[in-house]
């Protein structure tokens, strides 16, 4: 510095101010020309620092939608199979997390069936969540359900939706329901469903035998075809999987109906047995003429009511009669005993020697 140490010591503070000063109006050219350094590079920086999500389904670009999902057979034979479930496949940046989160009954799980490492319907779980080495990262979804949902895959600000669908197994189980009650001369309809082995829906045939009762045609036994896509398509009021029938007018009695089905439904290990028969029914009531005879009911027990009324009325009256009676005879006592007491004081007076006793 050139300065002498005995002048430097003696001006020591106001000096090192002055370099200070020095000093932070350096630091102060310094910031501005970084900071414009960095306004010109900025852009291209943060992108370099963050790839965009890539994610594909079953080995293609993501283009599921809420309508248009992608499909996976539901695990009918309770294995999660290649054709059980959608390969979704995410790769990011190394060392960032990748997280999946499904939605509905989307299970995810990341290794297929294998031999010896089975993978059930009951397996999965609704989040999975890695950070990346560079590579892809696959899971797979699945469902029991033929409800659409979806998985969520999220790498820091990016985020891709993928939604997966069921398609339904084979007809394992048949279901019939019937009224709760039934009038005469109405016409009585019941409704057969058919569903796979996971409950959901799907279009076979059953047979419905009547026991007390006919189909709307005059048969006693009839196959019924459930309601499929293409139906249900045309006409939305109908319910996939489901058939409303009419039986014949009823009459007074029990009607059974026995549904048999899904004949080449086979039992599945840890799955719910087939139901291939079901059996239900309910009563045809005269309404009118149960109506009648309560009324008529009710008219004898009105009459028993009034007789009896009248009973209690008569028997009221005796005790009444009974009751003044006896306050009649009790007065007649007392007025009895004062004059025979009036006559006896009388007499004692008359012949005091000779007295009598007064009554009590
Ligand atoms: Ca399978």
């Amino acid at each position: 510095m050139g300065v002498h140490p005995k002048i430097e010591f003696h001006f020591g503070k106001k000096w090192i101010k002055r370099r200070n000063k020095k000093n932070m109006k350096s630091l102060k050219k310094i910031a501005v020309a970084s900071a414009a350094a960095l306004a010109l590079l900025g852009i291209q920086s943060i992108n370099a620092s963050a790839a965009p999500l890539v994610v594909t389904v079953a080995g293609s670009a993501n283009a599921t939608t809420s309508t248009a999902p992608a499909t996976a057979n539901v695990p009918a034979d309770n294995t999660v199979d290649a054709a059980d479930a959608v390969a979704i496949a995410a790769t990011a940046d190394t060392g960032t997390a990748v997280t999946f989160t499904a939605t509905g009954k989307i299970k995810l799980v990341t290794a297929l069936s294998a031999t010896n490492a089975v993978v059930s319907a009951t397996a999965g779980s609704a989040s999975y969540s890695a950070t990346s080495t560079g590579s892809a990262i696959t899971v797979y979804a699945f469902t029991t359900s033929t409800e659409t949902g979806s998985v969520t895959v999220v790498n820091g600000s990016y985020s891709t939706v993928v939604y997966v669908k069921g398609i339904a197994g084979s007809v394992s189980n048949v279901g019939v329901s019937v009224p709760s009650a039934v009038a005469v001369g109405t016409i009585p309809q019941i409704t057969v469903s058919t569903t796979d082995v996971f409950g959901n829906p799907v279009s076979d045939t059953v047979t419905a035998t009547l026991i007390g009762g006919t189909w709307a045609d005059g048969s006693i036994s009839k196959s019924i075809v459930t309601n499929n896509a293409a139906a249900v398509a045309a006409t939305p009021s109908l319910v996939l999987g489901s058939k409303i029938e009419s039986l014949a007018v009823a009459t007074v009695g029990t009607v059974t109906i026995a549904v048999t089905g899904a004949a080449s439904a086979t039992a599945v290990t840890g799955l719910n047995v087939p139901v291939k028969a079901v059996v239900a029914s309910f009563r045809v009531t005269d309404l009118n003429g149960t109506i009648a005879q309560l009324q008529a009911q009710i008219n004898s027990l009105s009459k028993d009511l009034a007789d009896a009324n009248s009973i209690i009325a008569a028997n009221k009256i005796v005790a009444d009669a009974a009751a003044a009676a006896k306050v009649i005879a009790d007065a007649a006592v007392i007025q009895e005993k004062a004059d025979y007491n009036k006559l006896a004081k009388a007499w004692n007076k008359a012949f005091p020697k000779k007295k009598v006793a007064l009554k009590k």
